[in-house]
């Protein structure tokens, strides 16, 4: 049995999305973080780090995007999630761990800047640096986006149910992403995904308001 743990809007929607394409039975359980409830006592028994997404197998859990939309695609080959080709499925998982890394903690700086540094004017700086590199990141997804319909190899991946996170956060965040032409193409693509549109609209997403 798979129980996915999720925030609307958070970068589970990545999971949220893997999971559906799968066509999985699987059980919704959300953990809304604007009431907190990711630091209760018993969403620490699922995930200690008070984190979404958790995927439970059974009795066994999953944590971090990656790890979880890598087991999905292992476990549901027909997916696609996983590219059949062993480069492309490093790519694949590379190009997810440079999300995770790096592209989520950009935006993190811009919405948890007392994270990272104390006092106003220091998470000024915080957030201000965090609106830069955030930026910087969306226009490099744009690039890698240039003549290709998905991230990697030419078909729908597990990427690419990540990569529309960024585009969520950076619309709800007025950043001017509908000028980076090849990645708002890409965004337009997978909202013709009905699995992909499904979990937008479950997640009262911006991208489908
Ligand atoms: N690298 C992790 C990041 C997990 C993460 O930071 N999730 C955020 C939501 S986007 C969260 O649960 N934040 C709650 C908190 O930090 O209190 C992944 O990809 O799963």
């Amino acid at each position: 049995m798979l129980t996915l743990y999720f925030s609307p809007g958070a970068c589970s929607t990545a999971s949220h999305i893997g999971i559906e394409e799968c066509g999985a039975a699987y059980t919704e359980h959300p953990v809304y973080i604007a009431k907190g409830e990711q630091k209760t006592a018993e969403y620490a028994k699922i995930n200690p780090r008070g984190k979404v997404p958790a995927l439970a197998v059974d009795d066994r859990i999953i944590t971090e995007n990656t790890a979880i939309l890598t087991y999905l695609g292992r476990r549901f080959p027909e997916s696609g999630l996983l590219p059949a080709d062993p480069v492309d499925e490093a790519n694949c998982i590379g190009t997810m761990a440079w999300f995770s890394n790096i592209v989520h903690p950009s935006y993190q700086r811009i919405m948890r800047p007392e994270r990272f540094a104390e006092g106003e004017a220091g998470m000024a700086n915080v957030k201000e640096m965090g609106r830069k590199s955030f930026w910087a990141n969306l226009e490099e997804i744009d690039g890698m986006l240039a003549g290709r319909e998905w991230f990697i190899g030419g078909k729908f991946s597990a990427a690419d149910a990540y990569g529309l996170v960024f585009y969520g956060w950076a619309t709800r965040s007025e950043f001017p992403v509908s000028k980076l032409a090849n990645y708002t193409a890409f965004k337009e693509r997978m909202l013709k995904r009905p699995k992909v549109m499904k979990v937008l609209q479950s997640e009262q997403s911006v991208l489908v308001k």
